[in-house]
């Protein structure tokens, strides 16, 4: 939250001379501080004696968009000039966070302009505190698609994201009473510096409506989408620079303006009511994120957000191509390929078949070829449950159209499926994009994988998955189209500016060329050994330990001690996730030290944070049960220096930021075969923790990077887990019976230890623990988890051979940069050398 309006001191520093003036290439602090000026007088209307920390911000931010902007033109003409292949990458969320200090980073200027404020008496730390989250995402799907656009930047990709503008990203989490309760997150409230209206690139988006069919001219059936109603999509453009080097691309995200034409006819019949309130509902398209992460929330809004963005983004594309081609489609593949980040966009599919049909008037074949060899589809997820689709009805009402051409699409699609397997009724009702049960549903990964190129997972073990089970038949039929991207992160957000510490450690130890080819990290395995060098590293964690202690202590009021093991489990709240595993360790190890065990463990602070989907009882319970745990826990005398656990509300990308570099473990525990990949996971291990997980997601990949003796690796893997599914005999069940510390565990909050007696309130969280169908295996893992923990306890005592680790763990990350990742989409999908 933005702090509060207060008396500003006045500041003496330096009047600039000389008139205000813009700049090219280098820039000299005098320049830097006439152009704050500048912007402190003439858009904030401000003494600039007379700035606080929010009109420094403000400036800063407006001097820092001219440099971008000039960047911006120039790569843009660049693009332009070399004719280059262009990437689109579609995504319903680009999970930014703040973007000032990052900026600063990636054009050279920190230094320069934390140097230039403190001149002028002011704190570049402090200042970078009045930014607002940019949080126009959930979770993980939504940062990669922001850590994708810091890479295609740093690698001179021609790309351009394509999104919406939220007016409300991701709720705000505060507790009550340890309960979550959501709050609209505001963050337009004071404007943004980043974004650059474009309000002449606006375009009109239809809805509802008919079909209409006649014969043209030369006597072939046509279809036109008539009597709908129409929404305004206006473009903002938000400027992303490369590492270092001049170029500067954007997201182009859209929001929702009413179309002129519809309140002028309500207007006329005399309406005005009615005219406003269809103003309303257009405009309320671009309004909310849904906050759910993959629980189904199929609401009409979220589809309708859906189209409207992929029918402004296409009218843009094909603006662009025709600027330069006409209507000549025959350099269409050659020069555009668009990416969906998960199904989100696949309504992208009809849409771009109804242009090339309806408008272009081309033949079915060669729309068709088109459309398949322009599109890549993303999937991030493995439980079949949460795959996306949507009522035929609905889609009906909306986009009548779009459904015949996906009937088309389907119908062609099962001739081919019944040409391979003849007879087999069964096969065809499974592959259908049309979903045949009580209520008929378009299965969007079916159209998403049908119609395009590429189906990419995003870790090995996921795309394994994909091959072997959830699309095994499609694979069969499509083999060629189905391929694995791991995931990545970018160093320049999650190691050089959120530990400054490490890097600059990093940097005087091995060079800088890790910012942009982080196998460089591969360097430091030969100090992981050398004394000094892990007493400087330890001193680093333990200087961004004591940061982390002080929020702590600030945001939560209790006081954690910078010494004891920084145990961290930061993400969304899901049951697959299985924070409430972690939750029963510390219940046991609690229960452990009362009766005087374990004494020579060392003390922990156990750190959550994360939100749950408004919706999703459940995981909000879980949130609950932490906060009750805590507040027992970390009030007992018994146990007041040996442990602390502790919930961080309103978990987010800045606040990410500050956690993952005082972790000493990471926590990665959700059953095995339901993470897609994990990226929190990649976070950590770059920032030195050392994680505990599960052979899941890209922890697989991670366990073969670092090596399995430098990990914490527990509990069942994939195959086990499905095995075990099937098996009736091991059951949480035994397990509770078997193991007295476990019973003793779930017992305890039973009997409403942790809820001031109140045994009801945590009733659903025993029976999922003790359900014989637990489908993510809780008590089932548990026992090998309580082992593996106990080996970390053992492990942090001998401080040398931790710091050991910790090194070895950041020298083999080098994989799981995004500049990775995006290297092979480009070369591998997008047919776009780097
Ligand atoms: C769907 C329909 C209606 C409303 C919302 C949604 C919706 C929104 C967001 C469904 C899913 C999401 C987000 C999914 C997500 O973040 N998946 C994560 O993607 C990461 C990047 O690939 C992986 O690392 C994680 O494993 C995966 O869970």
């Amino acid at each position: 939250m933005p702090s509060k309006e207060r008396d500003i001191p006045l500041r003496d520093h330096p009047a600039p001379t000389g008139p205000y003036c813009s700049f090219g290439g280098s820039l000299g602090d005098d320049d830097l501080l006439k152009t704050i000026h500048h912007h402190l007088l003439s858009f904030l209307g401000r003494d600039p004696m007379r700035a606080g920390n929010r009109e420094i911000y403000k400036a800063l931010a407006y001097t820092v968009r001219d440099f971008l902007i000039e960047r911006w033109v120039k790569t843009q003409k660049d693009f332009y000039a070399h004719n280059r292949k262009r990437v689109y990458y579609l995504s319903l969320e680009f999970l930014i966070g703040r973007s000032l200090g990052n900026s600063l980073i990636n054009l050279g200027l920190y230094d320069k302009v934390a140097g230039v404020l403190e001149q002028m008496g002011y704190d570049l730390d402090e200042v970078r505190e009045e930014e607002e989250d940019a949080a126009l995402g959930n979770g993980g799907l939504g940062r990669l698609a922001a850590c994708f656009m810091d890479s295609m930047a740093t690698l001179g990709i021609p790309a351009y994201g394509y999104g919406i503008r939220y007016e409300y990203g991701l709720f705000y989490q505060r507790l009550l009473d340890g309960f979550q309760v959501e709050h609209p997150d505001n963050w337009l409230r004071y404007g943004t510096p980043w974004e650059y209206d474009r309000p002449w690139n606006l375009y009109p988006v239809k809805f509802h409506g008919r079909v209409h069919r006649y014969h043209d001219a030369e006597g072939k059936l046509r279809h036109e989408w008539v009597d709908t109603s129409e929404v305004m999509a206006m473009a903002n453009d938000i400027l992303v620079p490369g590492f270092r080097n001049d170029s500067v691309i954007n997201m182009r995200l859209w929001s929702a303006k009413a179309s002129r034409e519809l309140d002028l006819i309500s207007f006329n019949r005399g309406d005005y009511v009615a005219a406003v309130q269809s103003v309303v509902e257009s405009e309320t398209i671009s309004k909310v994120l849904y906050p759910s992460d993959d629980i189904r929330e199929g609401q009409e809004l979220r589809f309708k957000q859906q189209y409207f963005f992929v029918a402004a983004t296409f009218q843009d594309i094909l603006r662009r191509y025709k600027k330069q081609h006409g209507t000549d489609f025959g350099r269409f593949t050659a020069e555009i390929a668009v990416q969906l980040n998960d199904t989100h966009p696949a309504i992208a599919i009809p849409e771009l078949m109804r242009l090339l049909l309806d408008e272009e008037g081309m033949t079915w074949e060669d729309a068709w070829g088109i459309c398949v060899q322009t599109f890549g589809y993303t999937n991030h997820t493995l439980m079949p449950e949460a795959l996306e689709t949507w009522a035929v009805d609905l889609f009906h009402r909306v986009l009548p159209r779009h459904l015949e051409i996906v009937y088309e699409i389907n119908r062609r699609f099962l001739e081919e499926v019944a040409a391979l397997y003849p007879g087999d009724e069964e096969r065809l009702r499974r592959m259908s994009m049309i979903d045949e049960g009580p209520v008929k549903k378009v299965r969007m990964a079916h159209l998403a994988i049908v119609g395009s190129h590429s189906t990419n997972g995003v870790a090995k073990l996921h795309t394994h998955l994909q091959k072997t089970r959830i699309f095994n038949e499609f694979y069969e039929i499509y083999p060629q189209r189905f391929n694995n991207k791991t995931n990545g992160v970018t160093q320049r957000r999650w190691l050089l500016k959120s530990n400054p510490g490490l890097a600059a450690l990093i940097t005087e130890s091995i060079g800088g060329d890790w910012v942009t080819k982080l196998e460089f990290l591969r360097n430091l395995e030969s100090l992981a050994g050398n004394r000094s060098f892990q007493r400087r590293w330890l001193a680093v964690k333990r200087q961004n330990k004591q940061r982390l202690a002080a929020l702590i202590k600030s945001d939560c009021g209790v006081a954690v001690d910078p010494d004891s093991l920084f145990d961290v489990q930061v993400k969304r709240m899901h049951e697959y996730k299985r924070q409430l595993l972690n939750i029963l360790h510390i219940i046991i190890h609690y229960q452990r030290l009362v009766r005087g065990e374990r004494q020579e463990a060392p003390a922990r602070t156990v750190v959550f944070a994360g939100k749950a989907a408004p919706s999703y009882a459940q995981a909000k319970l879980i949130i609950k049960l932490i906060n009750s745990v805590g507040e027992t826990i970390n009030r007992d005398p018994r146990v007041a220096d040996r442990l602390k656990v502790i919930f961080i509300p309103n978990y987010g990308v800045s606040l990410a930021e500050k956690i993952i570099p005082a972790a000493d473990l990471s926590e990665q525990i959700s059953t095995a075969g339901t993470e897609a990949s994990g990226t929190g996971n990649m976070k950590f291990a770059l920032n030195g923790a050392l994680t505990i997980g599960t052979m899941d997601g890209a922890n697989v990949e991670m366990c073969d990077e670092i090596g399995r003796e430098n990990m914490f690796i527990f509990g069942m893997d994939a195959d086990q887990v499905e095995a075990v599914r099937r098996d009736p005999l091991r059951t949480p069940e035994t397990v509770y019976q078997n193991n007295q510390e476990v019973r003793a565990a779930v017992d305890a909050i039973t009997a409403g230890e942790f809820s001031r007696g109140d045994t009801a309130l945590f009733t659903p969280i025993v029976r999922a623990l003790l359900s014989p169908d637990d489908p993510y295996l809780f008590l089932l893992d548990l026992e090998d988890y309580l082992r593996c923990q106990e080996e970390v306890d053992r492990e942090f005592l001998n401080r040398t051979g931790w710091a050991r680790k910790s090194i070895l763990n950041v020298a083999r990350m080098g994989k799981f940069s995004t500049d990775r990742t995006i290297r092979e989409y480009a070369e591998e999908i997008w047919g776009i050398k780097v």
